[in-house]
């Protein structure tokens, strides 16, 4: 990478973590200063393409955060692990921040990709280190897509176990689920208009595997045209 071009990225990188910590984008999700943020970090990792079926390979993700209790009736669903840091519905990461925990220690937001598969198995995630099959923790992923013009079409999701999908701060899906993963077990009409828009899901885990899946398609489930994908 060329001087200017670190340059360039520290300065967004920069201007997004100023931009957060004075409007700490607590006020309204779609406010000048949250969508300046958004875009500048959009810009830090990428771009890069949907699979060859629409599959989201690229995320930002972060956790462990715990999961206490048992089916049907895991406590860390419907805790917002993100309040001090804008809440679920407002936070905008970027890769390297910091997100204390109630026990005092830290986790990062930090990138992963799935070289090999559309399924994201998060226990092999390394930064996460979490043991195979863990139990009882869930974690976030984000991203955002750049829509090079306006489209129609679905966001699909298979998960292992629930989740909770927001676009672009609006909560979209919600399924406090105890399953396997496959595709496209949820499916959710969206209007994309051209340019950046911020998905974040919340993945649960009880135990056993712990995964998810989500792709961009048109409504007939091809791969969705002119998307790509920013960290
Ligand atoms: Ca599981």
């Amino acid at each position: 990478m060329c001087t200017s071009k670190i340059f360039l990225n520290l300065a967004i990188l920069a201007s997004v973590i100023i931009c957060a910590l004075l409007s700490g984008c607590q006020g309204t999700a779609g406010s000048p200063a949250c969508t300046e943020a958004k875009k500048a970090a959009a810009a830090v990792l990428g771009p890069y393409e949907l699979d060859e079926e629409g599959f989201i390979t690229n995320w930002l993700i972060i956790g462990p955060f715990p999961n206490p209790g048992d089916r049907p009736d895991n406590k860390g669903f419907n805790i917002d692990y993100l309040q001090n840091y804008g809440g679920e519905a407002k936070h905008v990461p970027f890769s390297g921040m910091q997100i204390e925990k109630s026990d005092g220690t830290t986790v990062a937001w930090a990138p992963y990709e799935a070289s090999y598969s559309s399924r994201i198995d998060l226990c092999s995630v390394d930064h996460l280190g979490l043991d195979y099959e863990q139990e009882d923790v869930l974690v976030y992923a984000a991203c955002w897509l750049k829509c090079e013009k306006d489209m129609s079409g679905q966001i699909r999701v298979g998960s292992d176990d629930g989740y909770k999908l927001w676009l672009d701060h609006k909560l979209i899906g919600a399924e406090h689920v105890y399953r396997a993963a496959y595709r496209d077990q949820e499916s959710y009409p969206v209007n994309l208009s051209e340019g950046m828009h911020f998905l974040l899901i919340k993945v649960d885990q009880d135990y056993g595997t712990f995964e998810f899946m989500l792709r961009v398609v048109t409504p007939d489930g091809s791969r969705a045209p002119g998307i790509k994908i920013y960290n």
